[in-house]
């Protein structure tokens, strides 16, 4: 059941079915469909000869012949003439029809280009949005893995909000430069040093042997210095050490605040008053989602669905009280779940990761849930533009 974007040439998609952007002959054009046809062979277009054409939102099958799928849906999107000569319906209508062959034809999974938006000109955000309400409105009541499938990853044209939050959350680790690592790991005798060193020197009071001494303490320092200096400027290179570094600090301190609290809010209860010990367990991730899951009276279906997950890892999680989830999977359940940034920061934590500055995705994600948007698809299409992992399965 989930919805999934990747970039690439659907040609070469492994699903049961993939679907061409057609027009109403069916026999082939440019485009996508130009691609379909040429990786297919010519028995797709004698097979396609057989079909009479095909009306504008409509779809009809074919088999995949030397595609690496079982099928072709072969559909016509609308030609965009300004967005009133019922484009949206038409547009929404090829996904649905799409869908529907796919299902009845047993499809576990199928692969959608972004219909129209190619030579029939239909503009790529409000296209984005009619296939992802179509799809989601399906999977709701089917389970079939939907992929859409960005060719050069341009189909949409993404928020301008989103990028200048970035530039002003993100601590981007490429950015990172000596100072910054220093920052993070210097020691006070480092600081100490650096700052005897700025001192104008003095060295008109001083005895020859003095300065020969200075000199040699200078060099040894000086070395020291480029030595430190090198392996710093090593760990600046290393986007991801650095980083990994970083969060995993960041993530310590998290974890010690969050027990620390937990300990001061023990300790404030009167000896005696609470007998029943299960209150000072930590709540575990699944139970916490159990329990909002019952809070916001939606089923544990709903959510699933919501979260982009599907049945079977909700499953896993819901009979092991234990499982630690993966942090988009945790994620993807916070925001299914719709919780406001602070409790969706304790559901992280429960799951053992806390929110970082220094990665992309999480700044991603905290510009969604700051502004309680909550559309999992959407977030997906911003983490998929900026080459992130994506919510859910
Ligand atoms: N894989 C995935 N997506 C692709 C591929 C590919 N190999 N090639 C192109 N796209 P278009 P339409 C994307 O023009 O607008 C044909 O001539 C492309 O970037 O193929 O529905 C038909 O015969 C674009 O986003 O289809 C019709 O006459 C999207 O596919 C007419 O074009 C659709 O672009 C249909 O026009």
């Amino acid at each position: 059941m989930p919805l999934l974007f990747v970039k690439g040439d659907i040609t070469k998609i492994k699903a049961d079915a993939i679907v061409n952007a057609a027009n109403n002959s069916l026999l082939g054009g440019g485009g996508v469909d130009g691609a379909i046809h040429r990786a297919a062979g010519p028995e797709l277009l004698a097979e396609c000869r057989t079909l009479h054409g095909c009306e504008t939102g409509e779809a009809k099958i074919t088999g995949g012949y030397r595609l690496p799928c079982k099928y072709v849906i072969h559909t016509v999107g609308p030609v965009y003439r300004g967005g009133n000569h019922g484009e949206p319906e038409l547009l929404r209508s090829c996904y649905v029809k799409s869908l529907e062959l796919a299902a009845e034809n047993q499809c576990e999974s199928v692969a959608f280009p972004a219909i129209s938006t190619g030579v029939y000109g239909y503009p790529k955000e409000e296209a984005a949005e009619i296939a992802a309400s179509a799809a989601r409105e399906f999977l709701e009541t089917h389970e079939m893995t939907v992929l859409f499938v960005y060719y050069n990853g341009a189909e949409t044209s993404g928020r301008r909000e989103l990028s200048e939050y970035i530039r002003k959350h993100w601590y981007e680790p490429s950015k990172y430069n000596m100072y910054t690592v220093r920052e993070e790991t210097a020691e006070p005798e480092a600081v100490a040093e650096e700052a005897e060193d700025a001192k104008p020197p003095v060295q008109d009071s001083l005895s020859a042997e003095k300065r020969r001494e200075k000199e040699a303490r200078k060099g040894v320092t000086g070395l020291f210095k480029k030595r430190k200096l090198t392996f710093e400027s090593e760990a600046a290179g290393s986007d991801a050490a650095v980083c990994n570094r970083v969060s995993e600090r960041r993530d310590a301190y998290a974890g010690a605040a969050a027990s620390c609290q937990a300990m001061q809010a023990a300790a404030s209860k009167p000896m005696g008053a609470h007998p029943d010990f299960r209150g000072m367990l930590d709540e575990s991730f699944s139970q916490m989602l159990l329990r909002k899951i019952d809070e916001s009276g939606m089923t544990d279906s709903e959510c699933y669905h919501r979260a982009n997950i599907d049945r079977k890892l909700f499953s896993k999680i819901r009979s092991d009280a234990l499982y630690r989830p993966s942090k988009p999977t945790a994620i993807a359940f916070a925001v299914a779940l719709q919780l406001p940034p602070a409790e969706a920061e304790e559901m992280l934590k429960k799951a053992g990761y806390a929110f970082s500055q220094s990665s992309l995705f999480d700044v991603i994600i905290r510009f969604f849930i700051e502004r309680q948007e909550y559309d999992i698809l959407k977030i997906n299409e911003e983490l998929f533009r900026y080459d992130q992992p994506l919510l859910g399965a």
